[in-house]
């Protein structure tokens, strides 16, 4: 048995199928801290639920396309692989000749697998663009409301999400890490492409060594691993703004803010120092205030500012918190209050965002672009905020602001997916499914029957990373990965290169596609034009056949620790941020400009409807973080045994506090419904003190697997309100909703999404 390498989002490793066909997988050598994560790939392989062949909804094939209710309840047939790119790319010209290329959406949101050259995204894109161009999407559900607001008050939301100090700065210079949404572990283990050496568990120990001081600010303890002695603040979810609205009073009221700073390398401090005050809306912003809101006692919160303001303080906010309605105002109050600590841009102090949302922030490792597929321009320059996917198909023609910007949704006709699960990530699972029975057609990519291929028309079966040869790395990877193909395509299954390459060839655009290379073609084309790029410039790395055979090879690092930020504090003119005023913006004016009152000119508090201090907490008393799982990554390889081992009750876990329960008569692992007026969904019960009473926690990922407006699984999109962040960015609000939970009883629903749909043979295969 040969062991050959590849790498995933959460790991790289190598895996060779036994006698029998079992997978063995076993993590990089060189990894500290392999992902528990592999476990889920060996049963997944070879899973029922992985698509076959070809299929087609049956709707669709006997009546062509059309707006369809039954899309997501009807039976699939399963054809040939001609007649299915026939067919679709017959219907790719009709929308095309019909409406235009504007009325195909392509955005085709989703991480995919590792793996750059297959990576699904941006092969379909590379594809599309060739065909004329399609609608697109912009930002991510990662941080999508960041993404937006960060520009108008850093100039670059790369500057502060790839630039704040690195793990061993902190270890090394941080007295008092102040995390908001703590420092999630499980989400450590996952960087986009791939990640040889988890580094940051190892961090995190160092920090427990060395007794830096940490204040968790979170509604749930285990944001943040256990050996870390902590101070817990168990905030009441989305109310951080109030309490680093409430730390900066105490700042600016004790003088304990630093100036100099403000006047050296702000903008905009005086305007937000009236707001903190209350000097126009009688509403002083102090410690009393926000104990109201956040449930934490003013003096402990007037305790906290004074001990930021003595010591050398990092402040994290992790991606969650701008996962919320009014998103943008904890990472902008977060970076005004360490502009008043005056501390941006010194080792291991000021502000970072992101850290414990993902394994390369503050990761050491190289930082260079890996080869990777070109993709081509788009013609058409519609697009929409990523998050607003249902709006624009229930809505065509619909005005909407974006940025400061009046925009119109496009009239889609076709969807194409591939790589993504929409069906998993977007908000309000039952809106979306009556948004996808409004286009013609609707086409998704995926070796799984996931929700959202159970949703589509034409259904065409990809392979997994294990069935090809690629390569991989993400971000900051110390190793760029060869990618073995460690087993046969299940099935009829084709890689998505092969899938849109056929598609090509009936279209005419063969040539643009593939520029005549084959698969193996295009690794060395990629990889040996990224070498000779790196020799340029002095770097030498290994000819194609030496890195295939060797399975990969370390990646040259240059272990410089600087910052963006320390050169900003060196000199601010030359290294000025490119905002107006090349400062940071805690007032921007250009924000302010666009009169938006879900997002004025400035930090502010600004109540969410999904909280506990609002009208809907009477109906529906209980918060629910809907965040991102430890058995898996997002909706991927749910059927895994990893994933599977841990459901209750055969679903997924829902975790709460035992006053909760016990005041609805939920014991330890019952079965549950939890409910609003959007949908309900069934999960198990797992009682916690780690939690604050009031609050309960569902994590995203369980295959949707809808009856009616019940998903019988645990997917708590079917609750999540499909609301954006703000006018401003438009981001995806999945992190909180408000429920009700009660004990279920009678016969529990089973669960269908372990199996494939209906499916039947075409005669003409
Ligand atoms: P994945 O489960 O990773 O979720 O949403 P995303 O759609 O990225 O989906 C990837 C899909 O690609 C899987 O179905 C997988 O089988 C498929 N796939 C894997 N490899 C291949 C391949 O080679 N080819 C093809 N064609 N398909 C492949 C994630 C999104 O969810 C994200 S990034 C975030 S941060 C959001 N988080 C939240 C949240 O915090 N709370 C809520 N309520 N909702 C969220 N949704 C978002």
């Amino acid at each position: 048995m040969r062991l050959r390498p590849s790498t995933s989002h959460w790991g790289a490793f190598s895996a060779a199928l036994d006698e029998d066909g079992n997978l063995e997988v076993v993590p990089h050598p060189a990894d500290p801290a392999p992902s528990p994560l592999l476990g889920n790939l060996p049963s997944a392989l070879t899973d029922p639920t992985r698509v076959a062949a070809p299929a087609i909804r049956r709707g669709w094939l006997e009546r062509g396309p059309g707006p369809d209710p039954r899309r997501g309840d009807d039976e699939f047939v399963e054809v040939g692989w001609d007649q299915a790119l026939d067919l679709l790319a017959a219907e790719l010209l009709r929308v095309r000749t019909e409406h235009g290329n504007e009325a195909i959406y392509g955005g085709s949101y989703g991480w995919s697998s590792a793996g750059r050259f297959h990576h699904a995204q941006s092969q379909l894109h590379r594809f599309l663009n060739a065909f004329g161009g399609f609608t697109s999407s912009r930002n991510t559900y990662s941080t999508g409301t960041s993404a937006v607001v960060l520009p108008h008050i850093v100039g670059n939301a790369g500057d502060v999400l790839r630039n704040g100090s690195s793990w061993p700065t902190i270890v090394a210079n941080t007295e008092l890490l102040v995390a908001f949404g703590g420092v999630p572990e499980k989400n450590v283990f996952v960087t986009p492409g791939g990640v040889t050496r988890h580094h940051t568990p190892g961090f995190l120990a160092q920090l427990a060594e060395r007794n830096v001081e940490v204040a968790l600010v979170s509604p749930l303890r285990a944001d943040l691993p256990g050996q870390l002695d902590a101070r817990w603040y168990p905030i009441r979810p989305a109310t951080d703004t109030a309490l680093m609205l409430a730390l900066a009073h105490t700042l600016v009221t004790e003088g304990l803010h630093d100036q100099h700073f403000l006047d050296r390398y702000c903008t905009g401090y005086a305007q937000f120092e009236r707001y903190l005050l209350g000097s126009d809306d009688g509403v002083p912003k102090d410690a009393a205030w926000a104990g109201d809101l956040t449930g934490i006692p003013p003096a402990h919160i007037v305790d906290l500012a004074r001990r930021m303001a003595g010591r050398r303080t990092f402040i994290t906010v992790t991606w969650s918190l701008q996962r919320i309605e009014h998103g943008e105002q904890p990472v902008w109050a977060a970076i005004a209050l360490a502009a008043m600590l005056g501390q941006i841009g010194l080792p291991g102090g000021g502000f970072g965002h992101g850290y414990g949302s993902m394994g390369d922030t503050g990761d050491i490792g190289p930082d260079f672009r890996v080869p990777h597929l070109p993709q081509g321009t788009n013609p058409v320059k519609q697009f929409i905020p990523v998050a607003r996917i249902a709006d624009m198909l229930l809505n065509p023609g619909m005005r909407y602001q974006y940025d400061g910007a009046e925009r119109t949704y496009p009239d889609i006709r076709l969807v194409y997916w591939a790589g993504g699960n929409p069906f998993h990530h977007h908000q309000d699972l039952n809106r979306l499914r009556r948004a996808f029975t409004r286009p013609d057609t609707v086409v998704v990519h995926d070796p799984f029957w996931t929700a959202s291929a159970r949703h589509a028309d034409i259904v065409l079966p990809s392979t997994t990373a294990l069935e090809r040869e690629d390569f991989g790395a993400g971000r900051r990877d110390t190793h760029l990965a060869a990618m073995h193909r460690i087993a046969e395509p299940r099935r009829r299954a084709r890689d998505d290169y092969t899938i849109l390459a056929g598609l090509a060839a009936r279209l005419g655009i063969e040539d643009a596609f593939t520029e005549g290379r084959t698969a193996r073609e295009w690794l060395h084309h990629l990889y040996g034009t990224w070498r000779n790029n790196l020799a340029d410039k002095g770097i030498e790395v290994p000819s194609f056949p030496d890195f295939w055979e060797a399975g990969g090879f370390q990646l040259p690092n240059d272990e410089s620790d600087r910052t963006l930020w320390a050169d900003f504090r060196a000199d601010p003119v030359t290294h000025r941020l490119a905002t107006p005023s090349g400062k940071i913006e805690i007032t921007s004016a250009r924000v302010a400009s666009f009169g938006y009152d879900d997002c004025p000119g400035h930090p502010v508090w600004l109540e969410p409807v999904e909280w506990l201090g609002g009208e809907r907490a009477s109906r529906f008393p209980l918060v629910l973080i809907a965040n991102q799982p430890h058995t898996r990554l997002h909706s991927q390889l749910d059927v895994g045994a990893v994933s599977q081992a841990a459901k209750v009750a055969g679903r997924e876990a829902v975790r709460l506090h035992p006053g909760d329960a016990a005041r609805r008569d939920i014991g330890e692992g019952d079965l549950v419904r939890v409910f609003n007026d959007r949908g309900a969904c069934l999960a198990g019960a797992v009682l916690t003190t780690d939690l604050r009473p009031g609050v309960v926690q569902l994590p995203t990922g369980a295959w949707f697997d809808p009856r009616g407006s019940l998903c019988v699984h645990g997917n708590p999109n079917v609750l999540t309100a499909d609301l954006p962040s703000s006018r401003l960015s438009q981001g995806c609000t999945g992190q909180h909703v408000l429920v009700e939970i009660e004990r279920f009883t009678g016969e529990p629903p089973g669960i269908s999404v372990k199996r494939p749909p209906v499916i039947s043979r075409a005669r003409e295969m």
